[in-house]
């Protein structure tokens, strides 16, 4: 252990306590650009970017009963019965209203539901998504 300290010792030049590199050795061993006792600090930059976000629309039309959206909005929304019945009203008196915001999966899933359950009960209400 010593003798092998003091061998390196006599292999380094004067002034030095590492041995001499060459700039790409030094790289390739992952070494401090600093010399012995520094390091390099990465910054970990920290992920702030935020997904892109989607609204799910309802549609109006003469023949879907008020009733049946309120009950969409409820189970796919999750909206109260307060909330439900703003938004049915809103759509009806104004043609278009929005259901909720979500990322491109939640979305395209939500519109699918409702259209599925429109389809079922044989109700012509439609539901879409547009980017925001
Ligand atoms: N206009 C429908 C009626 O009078 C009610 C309705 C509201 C339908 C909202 C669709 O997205 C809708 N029965």
């Amino acid at each position: 252990m010593r003798a092998s300290a003091n061998a390196m010792t006599l292999t380094m030049p004067a002034g030095s306590r590492a041995p001499r590199m060459a700039d790409d050795d030094r790289k390739r061993r992952s070494e401090p650009p600093g010399g012995p006792g520094t390091s390099v600090i990465t910054k970990t930059k920290p992920q702030t970017k935020r997904p892109n976000m989607y609204r799910v629309l309802i549609l109006n039309d003469d023949y879907t009963p008020m009733e049946f959206v309120v009950h969409v909005l409820e189970r796919f929304f999750g909206k109260d019965h307060e909330a439900a019945t703003r938004i049915m009203l809103h759509v009806h008196h104004h043609g278009i209203g929005e259901c909720g915001i979500y990322t491109y999966e939640v979305a395209e899933t939500k519109v699918t539901q409702v259209m599925d359950f429109a389809r079922k009960h044989q109700h012509p209400l439609q539901c879409v998504m547009e980017k925001k």
